[in-house]
């Protein structure tokens, strides 16, 4: 057996299970890793100014690579700043191992500065919440963390490493990682019951989620979809692509308004969730999403969204790549002639109405180009059209990414990542993350200014690190969406039209001036052709570009 210290055993054993990055934000009680990073070369730290933004960026790269990251927090203080975007983590299943200094185990019944009692304040929001009392322990509770985050349903964990296990030293046995093969296929009975129902359906729709993004199952959903004839969308809201933007069955982002909702449903005879959530609202509503009697087919690999809020007539628990072929197959085999040709006409139909909102799209788009200040439906489109296919776009442009998805292409599954848990500031630091995990590819990341204020720090870490990255600020000096909101609510700001606590104003962010003195080159636009011009060279750039652009403050449908 080895003979190791604790500090040194940790390095070892995450090195044991792939991971070459760490992000964090050290304090004292991180010290004896820190020390241990000093002769570190295979295991790389990234330095995050604050909590939040370390977490976030952990959360873009565990998304982006599809495996384990690792960020290590300062104690209670260091945790508390990370937990919103832990928050976000969770609710996009990322795979991320959570560590926090913590004070010497003999030294906290004192309750000496900056403790708490640490799993108990990130068990809510994590899979696994532990602290680790004896060194003998340290290898088995990594590989379980390890092991545990990765397993489906994916997400993060968290370990408390006291002072005295990292300082310690002993013979340790190592032990070995386990990966939890996770291609479930689902019940046979369950796949053909199934089948049956989708057979005799008139007029499916099909909603997109996470787990088909996560299984890199995107050919087996078109597959199904294309048999079915039926239109395709994301999952209210969305972390990845779950389906290829450019095909022409894909109908882009669900609605989140009950209402809504119901309307967009009430043209189907079947709602399938192939690893969709069923429904993540933003506001309660006076109907019922789903409308009466209308039957639900769920595929999931988490157990606990099959049927969460509606029951489903058939739920089947499996992974959507290794399940979707056996269900496609199983309806064309079971389908009769007559449902076929039906299947291929809605499918004809349903691709000529894709291709038809489309073009109504574009063209409400193209009809307000000309604008000054810039309209953000022209933005999006203008963004869209100018990134290459290989983009991955980090999307948390909040009121003004309408159509974005649509006007894309982004058809592989690490080509667009959103805010999944509608915490805002996620998006900034995950797109660091992200191209920390895609280095090849171009990473673009479009934010919401209210947005980008809650993680700005972030852009030091992309100046520091050298990536070649571009984040575009959506700039419209206000947050925007809680205007429409409040507006919507028909009370007093209506009617005098006073939105307190809304206006990014007196004085403005000027974030060409932070993006700068952060060590970015910045810039800012004000007409769509300085965007293309400015985003063009910022995609060539060698190191990370901040495009600072000002939209309309109207917050009113054009
Ligand atoms: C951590 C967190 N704090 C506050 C909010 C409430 N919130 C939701 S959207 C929003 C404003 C977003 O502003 P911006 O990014 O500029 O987008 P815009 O509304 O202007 O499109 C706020 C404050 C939130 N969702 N998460
Ligand atoms: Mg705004």
């Amino acid at each position: 057996m080895p003979y190791l210290s604790g500090k040194t055993a940790l390095l070892e054993l995450l090195k044991q299970e792939g991971v070459r990055i760490m992000f964090g934000n050290p304090g004292t009680t991180e010290l004896p890793l820190m020390d241990a990073l000093a002769g570190e070369t295979e295991l790389r730290y990234v330095l995050a100014l604050q909590e939040a933004v370390a977490m976030s960026m952990a959360d873009g790269y565990a998304q982006a690579s599809g495996g384990l990251a690792v960020v290590n927090l300062h104690v209670a203080p260091g945790l508390g700043n990370a937990m919103g975007m832990l928050y976000d983590a969770q609710k996009a299943g990322a795979p991320i191992l959570v560590t926090a200094g913590q004070h010497e185990q003999t030294f906290n019944i004192t309750e000496p500065l900056l403790w708490a009692d640490l799993p108990r304040i990130a068990q809510p929001f994590v899979k696994w919440s532990a602290e680790v009392r004896r060194l003998a322990d340290l290898p088995l509770m990594i590989h379980r963390a390890a092991k545990t985050a990765l397993a489906p349903p994916t997400g993060p964990v968290f370990l408390s490493l006291p002072g005295d296990i990292l300082n310690a030293d002993g013979e340790l046995e190592l032990g070995a990682p386990t990966r939890v093969a996770s291609r479930i296929r689902g019940d046979a009975d369950a796949i053909a019951q199934a089948a049956a129902v989708l057979a005799r359906a008139g007029s499916p729709v099909i909603l997109a989620g996470d787990a088909v993004a996560q299984g890199n199952a995107l050919g087996e959903l078109v597959a199904l979809a294309e048999l079915l004839g039926a239109p395709v969308y994301d999952e209210g809201m969305a972390s990845r692509a779950m389906f290829p933007s450019s095909h022409p069955l894909y109908r882009g982002g669900f609605a989140r308004l009950p209402a809504v909702i119901r309307g967009l449903l009430s043209h189907h005879d079947l709602l399938v969730s192939i690893g969709a959530d069923l429904f993540t609202l933003s506001l309660p509503g006076a109907v019922d999403p789903l409308p009466e009697g209308m039957p639900v087919v769920h595929l999931d690999i988490d157990p606990w969204e099959l049927g969460k809020n509606f029951p489903a007539k058939v739920a089947i628990l499996g992974d959507p790549k290794a399940t979707l072929p056996e269900l496609t197959d199983a309806v064309a085999r079971v389908r009769s002639a007559a449902a076929a040709d039906r299947a291929r006409t809605g499918l004809a139909a349903a691709q000529a109405a894709t291709r038809q909102s489309l073009m109504q799209l574009r063209a409400t788009a193209e009809a307000t180009a000309g604008r000054t200040p810039i309209h953000p439906l022209s933005l999006m489109q203008a963004i869209a059209d100018l990134l290459p296919a290989e983009a991955v776009v980090i999307d948390e442009t909040i009121s003004s990414g309408a159509g974005l998805r649509r006007f894309l292409k982004s058809d592989d599954p690490q080509s667009f990542f959103g805010l999944r848990g509608g915490g805002i500031g996620w998006g900034l630091p995950a797109a660091i993350g992200a191209k920390l995990a895609l280095p090849e590819r171009p990473v673009v990341a479009l934010i919401g200014d209210g947005s980008a204020m809650y993680t700005i720090q972030g852009l030091w870490t992309a100046a520091h690190e050298k990536l070649s990255m571009v984040f575009v600020i959506i700039n419209n000096s206000s947050y925007r969406i809680l205007k429409q909101r409040v507006n919507a609510m028909q009370g007093l700001a209506a009617q005098t039209d006073t939105y307190v606590g809304m206006d990014l104003v007196e004085p403005a962010v000027d974030f060409v001036a932070v993006a700068r003195g952060l060590g970015l080159a910045a810039h800012r636009a004000t007409k769509i052709a300085e965007v293309k011009d400015l985003l063009v060279a910022a995609l060539k750039a060698d190191g990370p570009t901040l495009i600072d652009v000002v939209v309309d403050r109207n917050w009113k449908p054009v």
